[in-house]
């Protein structure tokens, strides 16, 4: 009985998987352009594009600048804290994208 319940007591401290989003930027957009995701998991930016793109985050409290994701190659972004996060691509002003994250 003692055995079952340091087993099930490890069980329940185990923390889920993280998860990891994947956003595709194809014809200089993002998509999707909304998702919504948790704390600790991660959003994987593969550019399917010839050109490179930006992917910057100037919401208060999220703000970083990932730089430039060339030409077929990605970037991941980890959510560290709950918010909305409002994503754009410096180059393409019209690019933009939602992540809602939640505990
Ligand atoms: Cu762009």
């Amino acid at each position: 009985m003692r055995k079952f319940l340091i087993a099930a007591m490890l069980a329940l401290a185990t923390p889920a998987l993280a998860a990891e989003h994947v956003v595709t930027i194809s014809g200089s957009e993002y998509s999707p352009t909304r998702i919504t995701a948790k704390v600790g998991d991660t959003v994987r930016f593969v550019n399917e594009d010839a050109v490179d793109h930006a992917v910057f985050i100037p919401t208060l409290g999220h703000a970083i600048d990932l730089g430039s994701t060339k030409s077929g190659a990605s970037t991941v972004l980890p959510l560290r804290r709950a918010g909305r996060i409002e994503v754009e691509c410096v180059q393409h002003g019209h690019m933009g994208l939602l992540i809602v994250v939640t505990q």
